[in-house]
């Protein structure tokens, strides 16, 4: 693993907890964690369980010790350290947004495919049950034709004006701001859920310019540094787009992170011509379903604990209804990953599925700079 805050503490439980609750044909062995800070690669190897660390990304791919790079660092270093893995022959797990740009993304994809190794990209929130049960909804034909979905990833962390310009808020390191980092999520629930976009239009606002300077610490928070220096906000905090998919669909999406009140509002709702479903990722383990052939009389929203038998991945938990979190959509993502592996198959969201995202970030943000439509790059 590359990386070792908020997300390498995702995976790396994910990556404990799997075999616990999975069997799968390859198991994941903490071998090596790598980061630039002795002292802090250390400390997370020790209270991790990794069995070594390095403070150079490039010796661990170097080591035949070792079989998958995990990347959890900023966006800016997701091609280098993936490219040079795939090179080694390496399988590759990276953290979303893929890339900084969609010439990026495609050159990582290259590099992927060229060297024959599984790749996956962690759009995590693909794995709750309730989305995956939603997905077996959809294809089966239960909501019919599908003509709407309205998506919103909503936070509030970065609210407070003396909240430092971490990465997340620095072009340069992240690519975008709540485009990027959270609408990313949504859009690629809807080419899961719904289907390829076809064009887009797209404003995006950044409501506070200028910030005190600072680092993340763990988890969404973070330190301002003690010298009183400021810089200025080269990223959107909000972006709201519209959409038509290749199938006919409309889309409506919105991600901010200004949104007081909202932690990790990460929510949609679908409409077809049979049915809708609604799901909100902080009551996750829940999907709301509307079937317009129920009886007359009966008919409304019927709220599914997606924790039965039936439910994907459900089995491998706890009896129905006792339910699962945040951190078991990892461990659900890295069951596919690790069988991928086991079986040479490329299991999704994968590197291909970063480069379509990305050109959809690509064409909300042509759209937001020209105020035109703006087609998607297939
Ligand atoms: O899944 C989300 C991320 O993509 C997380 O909740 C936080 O927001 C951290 O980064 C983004």
């Amino acid at each position: 693993m590359v990386g070792y805050k908020f997300m390498g503490k995702a995976h790396t439980h994910a990556y404990r907890d799997l075999p616990f609750y999975f069997d799968t044909d390859a198991v994941p062995v903490l071998q090596a964690i790598a980061g630039r800070d002795e002292t802090g690669v250390r400390g997370a190897a020790d209270k991790w369980g990794f069995a070594s660390y390095e403070t150079d990304w490039r010796r661990l791919i170097e080591r035949d010790d070792i079989d998958l790079i995990d990347i959890v660092t900023p966006n800016n270093t997701h091609a280098e350290i993936a490219i040079a893995a795939a090179k080694a022959g390496k399988h590759v797990l990276c953290e979303k947004p893929l890339a900084m740009s969609l010439e990026e993304a495609r050159r990582m994809q290259h590099a992927v495919e060229s060297a024959g190794v599984v790749h996956m990209l962690c759009h995590n929130y693909r794995f709750a049950p309730a989305v995956q049960f939603a997905k077996q909804l959809i294809d089966s034909g239960r909501l019919g034709r599908i003509y709407h979905m309205r998506a919103q990833y909503l936070q509030d962390w970065i609210m407070d004006p003396d909240f430092p310009l971490v990465w997340r808020l620095r072009k340069e390191v992240t690519g975008s701001g709540a485009l990027g980092d959270i609408a990313a999520h949504i859009l690629d629930l809807a080419r899961f859920l719904v289907g390829e976009f076809h064009n887009v239009v797209s404003t995006m606002e950044t409501f506070i310019r200028n910030r005190p300077l600072g680092e993340m610490t763990s988890g969404l928070q973070a330190d301002v540094d003690v010298n009183g220096a400021t810089g200025d906000v080269d990223v959107d905090d909000a972006a709201a787009f519209l959409a038509h998919f290749e199938n006919g669909a409309l889309g409506v999406f919105e991600a901010t992170r200004f949104a007081a009140g909202n932690r990790n509002g990460n929510r949609f709702e679908i409409n077809g011509e049979k049915g809708s479903i609604r799901w909100n990722l902080e009551d996750m383990n829940w999907l709301e379903v509307y079937l317009a052939d129920d009886e007359a009389g009966l008919q409304g929203f019927r709220r599914i604990n997606c924790t039965e038998e039936v439910h994907p991945y459900a089995a491998n938990y706890w009896p129905a209804g006792h339910i699962i979190g945040y951190e078991h959509t990892f461990i659900n993502l890295f069951k596919e990953l690790m069988d991928g592996i086991a079986k040479g198959t490329n299991p999704q969201p994968n590197f291909s599925d970063g480069v379509k995202n990305q050109a959809v970030l690509e064409a909300v943000e042509l759209s937001a700079a020209t105020r035109q439509w703006v087609s998607v790059v297939q």
